[in-house]
Order: structure tokens, then C-alpha cells, then sequence
């Protein structure tokens, strides 16, 4: 049957998006992130704004994306509002002066959000995609993200049929979407591997409204080489859980891992893999990074299902070149499937994610600096920690040449409470928070998780006060951000 649907240029595309619109772009990270029509969405906006007229949308995505989609949009001063995660350097300029609204939300909680019609209205569904049926029917690349959702809740769609992936992606996808309250019934998911939906997924082909043909890689950063302080993070999370299968709190089969993202992550996912006590695993987790793919490899990784497959050019290429061999290895899903809470308890997932700072109860800052500036988001790292078997939370024991500890009086923002963080491991060690008191958490997290530098630092400020469950002294709490927000330097403070 003959392709129904309208050939457009990227250009076209975009002078069908009126100001003020809401958009749902596919992409979870720069994974299957839509590319063309969002750069010429930008290029678009700068003339508008050139020749004196308003032109902003609000833009929706799994995730983060990449610089063709929130680099270049923010560049062009074009993002009115955003959500629910970004990590792109000009949109968290954008954000924090103030010129784009941003609203940090738990990804697993989007696409009902978008549902519930909480989001208002979406005008538009941009979608990347590798095939498109005559009967509606479409083909995702390398992420899931909240794709679903905003082709089944946007009045219209734009699809990028991007050429760079190839169609054999068929079958590497598992499209479901659960139904609203109060009819909406348990995950049918029991074990990381169940496949409980469609490889495609399915619309009316009368709302695909046009198609932007593409040949483009995705714009992912790929890895630095893991340096000496994000390997021993890595070792020290290896013999955690080494430890936890000897003393029999992990069963011998060993448990689903989360992974988060970034350059940590990775040197962990590798220590796992190459340790001896850890048998092979599978992957219930959000991002499928480099490391998978070796370990997969290497048999150390059975299976691994996720929102997206983030890896560097050459890696993705590797995967491409052996479908057949990765088909049955590797099953994207949604956003709200991979990090449901309920499949989170359920599957009893060992969660690893990162920390800008924690403070000496066990609570842990993931997004902002010094309390104000936005870093990235809390992304899938609250809808892990608040319901894992394990939560562990890795950080540098310091940041900025030293000059900071990461390891604070008190967070000055929090994301998750003492309530959800169990381990907290450093460069230094390991601090086992379960079933300890804030004093008890105070002098472990200083001796096991603090730089030398600051331990006697961090233990002053603690002596300050004697009384209450949690001895904080609101006066001090946070005398070491203040010292560095005036000398660009932490330590020294004197609390006397
Ligand atoms: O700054 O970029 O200027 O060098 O923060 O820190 O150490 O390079 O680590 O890239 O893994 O990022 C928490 C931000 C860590 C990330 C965070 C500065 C540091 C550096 C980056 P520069 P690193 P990473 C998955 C699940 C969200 C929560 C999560 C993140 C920059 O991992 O966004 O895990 N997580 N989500 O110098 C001042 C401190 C600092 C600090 C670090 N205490 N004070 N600056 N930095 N600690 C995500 C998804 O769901 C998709």
C-alpha cells in the first residue's frame, strides 16, 4: 500500500507550530530525541523574534534531549516553559535568569500527568521515528521516553523518519500504557524480561499530519575514561553488594539493577561487572549506558530493559551491526513502565544514583547548587530511591578542586529525605544509614563518606549541639555554603 502522509521539509514543519503551543518531542536524553524540526522550530523563532513578534512553546520530553532540540530552542530564546528533565548547558542558563519557566518532576509520574490533562492542552506530538505503516502504526529509534502519551494526547503529529536507524529496531520496543483511575489494573510485569505490549506504536494515521525525512545520528556525549576517585566509587559499591550476597540480605541469583547516568554510573556498572563475587544480572533501569553493552557481551549482563539505549556512536553502531544478537538482550519501554513505583517494589531493584551533596542525616541534594542554581533535574532518581529494595546514593567526597565537600550540614535543597536514602559511598567508603539514628548517621557518614579534609570540620558543626533527635543547629546549618559562597572555599570555617 502506498505511504499516505505528507513529505514536508523540516522548515515546513515548523511554520505549521504556532506561538504558544504545547509540544511532546520524543527523546529521553539526546536517545531518540527529535532533531530537525525542533532546530528549525529554533531558527524559525529567531526570525519571528527578529521581526518583532512573541514566538515561545512549551516544550515536553521524556527526559533530556539533545543540542539540536533543547540546545538550540533555548539558544533562540523559544522554550516558554519546560519539563519534566534537561542537561543542556543554554537551557540551564535560560532557566536559571529566569527566562524559562521549569517545572522538576519524577519521570515515571509524566506521562499521567500529561493524561490527567494537568499540562493543559498539547498541540503537537514531534516524534523520531525508523517506520511508519500506512495504518498508523510507528516504529521508535532508541528511546521510548513518554512517546506513547503525547502521540495519543497531542491533536496532531509530526514524525522524523530518520534513516540512520534501521527498521530492525522492530521488536525492541514494548508500548504500554496503563489505563487511568479508577479502572487502571496491576503492571502484568513479574520478571525484568516480560514483554507486556507492542513493538509499535499504534494512531490514527489521520493525526500524522506530515513527514520530515532524516539521516542523523543521535547526539549523545559518549564517556570520559574513568579517573582514580569514580573507581573506587565503583569498587566501593562492587564490595557493598558482594558483601550484601555473603551476609545473604542479596539471594544468590542477585537482584534487577538501576543504574543512573553520567561518568559514575558507568565506572560502577563496570566494577560490578568485573567482580568476582557478583554472578551475571539483569537490568531493570532507566538508561542503558556503554558498560551494559560490553557486559552483555561478556555474559555478565543477561538481559537489560530501559526508557532508552544512551551510548556513544560507536557502541550504537556495534548494536546495529548484530540485531539479531541484542533483540532478545535488550526492551525499551515507557517511562512510566520502567520507573513505576509499583514495578520498582515489586521486582525489588537494587537502585545507584548520584548526589550533588548529602547531608549528615542521610538527606541528599541531586539538583541544585549552592540551593539556587538548577543543575539538571531529579530525573528517575526519586521514583528509584523512594521505593527500591537497596537505595544507595554515589558521589566525589568533593567538587570544585576540593573546595567543596560534598558532604554538608544540611542540604541546601533537598530531593530525597533520610526516609528513602539507605547507603551513601564515596571515593572514602561506604556509610550504611538502615536502621540508624541521626546520631548514629551523623558520625558514619563523617568517618566513612567525608574528605579527611573536612571530617573535623563536619564533626565541629555536629558537637555544636547535644539535645534533640537530630541535632541541628539552624544558626550554623549552613555556615560552609556561606564561607563558600564569599571565598570560593569550604573549609577553614571556625564554629566558635
Ligand atoms: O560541575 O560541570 O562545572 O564540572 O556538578 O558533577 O561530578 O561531573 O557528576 O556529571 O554525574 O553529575 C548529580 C548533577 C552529577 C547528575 C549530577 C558539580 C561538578 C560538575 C557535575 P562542572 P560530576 P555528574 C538519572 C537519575 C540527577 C539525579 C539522578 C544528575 C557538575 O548525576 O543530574 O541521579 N543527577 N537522576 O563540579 C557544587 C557540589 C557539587 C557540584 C558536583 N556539591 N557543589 N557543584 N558539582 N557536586 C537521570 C535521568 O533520569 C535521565
Amino acid at each position: 500500500m502506498k505511504n499516505p502522509y505528507t513529505v514536508l521539509t523540516a522548515e515546513e514543519a515548523a511554520e505549521l507550530i504556532n506561538d504558544g503551543d504545547t509540544i511532546g518531542f520524543s527523546g529521553f536524553t539526546p536517545a531518540g530525541a527529535a532533531k530537525v524540526i525542533p532546530k528549525a522550530l529554533a531558527d524559525r523563532a529567531k526570525k519571528e523574534h527578529e521581526a518583532g513578534r512573541s514566538f515561545k512553546v512549551a516544550v515536553v520530553t521524556g527526559a533530556s534531549t539533545g543540542d539540536s532540540l533543547d540546545g538550540a530552542l533555548a539558544r533562540a530564546d523559544a522554550i516558554s516553559w519546560r519539563t519534566p528533565y534537561q542537561s543542556d548547558k543554554n537551557l540551564r542558563k535560560s532557566i536559571n535568569e529566569g527566562k524559562t519557566e521549569f517545572f522538576d518532576m519524577h519521570l515515571s509520574a509524566l506521562p499521567q500527568t500529561v493524561r490527567y490533562g494537568f499540562l493543559g492542552k498539547f498541540q503537537w506530538a514531534v516524534v523520531e521515528a525508523c517506520d511508519v505503516t500506512p495504518e498508523g502504526e510507528i516504529v521508535l529509534t532508541t528511546s521510548v521516553g513518554a512517546t506513547p502519551t503525547f502521540c495519543n494526547t497531542a491533536d496532531k503529529i509530526l514524525i522524523e523518519l530518520n534513516r540512520f536507524h534501521p527498521k530492525g529496531l522492530h521488536g525492541f520496543h514494548d508500548i504500554y500504557e496503563p489505563q487511568d483511575p479508577p479502572h487502571r489494573k496491576p503492571i502484568p510485569i513479574e520478571r525484568p524480561t516480560d514483554r507486556i505490549g507492542s513493538p509499535v506504536i499504534k494512531v490514527d494515521p489521520s493525526k500524522i499530519v506530515g513527514i520530515v525525512e532524516s539521516n542523523l545520528p543521535d547526539e549523545s556525549g559518549g564517556f570520559v575514561a574513568p579517573d582514580e576517585s569514580t573507581l573506587k566509587i565503583g569498587k566501593n559499591v562492587a564490595e557493598f553488594f558482594a558483601a550484601e550476597m555473603k551476609n545473604g540480605h542479596i539471594p544468590s541469583e542477585f537482584l534487577p539493577l538501576q543504574s543512573g547516568v553520567g561518568n559514575i554510573a558507568n565506572a560502577v556498572l563496570g566494577a560490578l561487572g568485573s567482580h568476582p563475587d557478583i554472578p551475571p544480572f539483569e537490568m531493570y533501569t532507566e538508561v542503558i549506558q556503554d558498560s551494559v553493552i560490553s557486559l552483555m557481551k561478556e555474559k555478565k549482563v543477561l538481559f537489560a530493559t530501559g526508557v532508552s539505549l544512551t551510548v556513544s556512536d560507536e557502541v550504537l553502531l556495534d548494536v546495529y551491526e548484530n540485531l539479531d544478537f541484542f533483540r532478545p538482550k535488550l526492551l525499551l519501554r515507557p517511562q512510566e513502565i520502567t520507573n513505576n513505583p509499583e514495578m520498582v517494589r515489586r521486582l525489588g531493584i537494587l537502585s545507584i544514583n548520584t548526589a550533588i551533596e548529602v547531608d549528615l542525616f542521610g538527606n541528599v541534594n541531586s539538583t541544585h547548587v549552592m540551593g539556587k542554581s538548577l543543575m539538571n533535574g531529579i530525573g528517575g532518581s526519586g521514583d528509584f530511591t523512594r521505593n527500591a529494595y537497596i537505595s544507595i546514593f554515589t558521589c566525589p567526597s568533593t567538587a570544585k578542586g576540593g573546595k567543596i565537600s560534598s558532604i554538608v550540614p544540611l542540604v541546601s535543597h533537598m530531593d530525597h529525605s533520610e526516609h528513602s536514602v539507605q547507603i551513601i559511598v564515596t571515593e572514602q567508603g561506604v556509610a550504611d544509614l538502615r536502621g540508624k539514628g541521626p546520631t548514629e548517621r551523623a558520625r558514619l557518614i563523617i568517618d566513612n563518606c567525608a574528605h579527611p579534609d573536612f571530617r573535623d570540620e563536619l564533626h565541629g558543626y555536629f558537637d555544636l549541639t547535644k539535645d534533640g533527635h537530630t541535632p541541628q543547629t539552624l544558626g550554623s546549618a549552613f555556615t560552609m555554603h556561606q564561607k563558600f559562597l564569599e571565598t570560593g572555599d569550604m573549609r577553614g570555617v571556625d564554629w566558635r
